[in-house]
């Protein structure tokens, strides 16, 4: 060893060192070809699959696990079972879609105004991609909701009452809709939320689209 001088030294470092950096890169290449990609897969899954839940008399969202996540954000009111549950009846489920344009123009739920009866169903059906249909103001007691941008959700409704609803991203165009459970129980409460929910509407046009339709069909 004592013919080694530091050139010597330095080279077999540096010829360690870049062995030991090739084998590391090598390893890190072949363990992302065969571990699969997860989230890929799972973002595959979710979009392909058409979520549709029938009313089986619980709370009816697409993607049940996320129903929690879905009340803190939009409301104060605790998840609990639909009353509708221990209910026997012929309970129907309409269709409310989300449209890019329809007949009251451009980005729209059709129909924007639906009477049903309690424990009747309303299944979401998101026509044009990137719609949601989120609740705004509702009936006291009622079971809020949230379709999170899914191809489908049907949403059974135990409370009497109206309710307003509108889609997160076109709020400001006016996109909205109103739900009456039965009797409309909570017309000025309604009629509060939607002077509120106009006055941030941007579109002049269809500012008043809410109160128009409101003062039509709400009796
Ligand atoms: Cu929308």
């Amino acid at each position: 060893m004592d013919g080694m001088d530091d050139k010597q030294f330095m080279t077999i470092f540096w010829v360690v060192m870049g062995a030991l950096t090739a084998i590391f890169f090598l390893i890190f290449f072949i363990a992302q070809m065969v571990v699969p990609d997860k989230k890929a897969s799972d973002e595959f899954t979710n979009n392909a699959v058409v979520q549709r839940i029938e009313p089986i008399g619980k709370l009816n969202y697409a993607g049940a696990g996320e129903v929690e996540t879905n009340l803190a954000q939009n409301s104060k009111v605790e998840a609990r079972e639909s009353i509708c549950s221990t209910l026997e009846g012929n309970f129907k489920t309409h269709i409310v879609k989300m449209l890019n344009e329809g007949p009251l123009g451009a980005m729209v739920f059709e129909p924007s105004f639906i009477k049903i009866n309690t424990c009747d169903s309303i299944n979401f059906e998101m026509t044009d991609a990137g719609h949601n249909a989120v609740t705004i103001a509702a009936p006291e007691n009622s079971i809020p909701f949230d379709t999170e941008y899914k191809p489908s959700t049907v949403v059974q409704f135990d409370t009497e009452g109206v309710y307003l609803y509108q889609c997160s991203p076109h709020a400001m165009m006016a996109m909205a809709g109103l739900i009456q459970v039965s009797e409309p129980v909570n017309k000025s409460k309604i009629q509060e939320a939607i002077q509120k929910f106009e006055s941030a509407v941007m579109i002049p046009g269809v500012k008043t689209r809410m109160s128009d339709l409101f003062k039509q069909k709400v009796k």
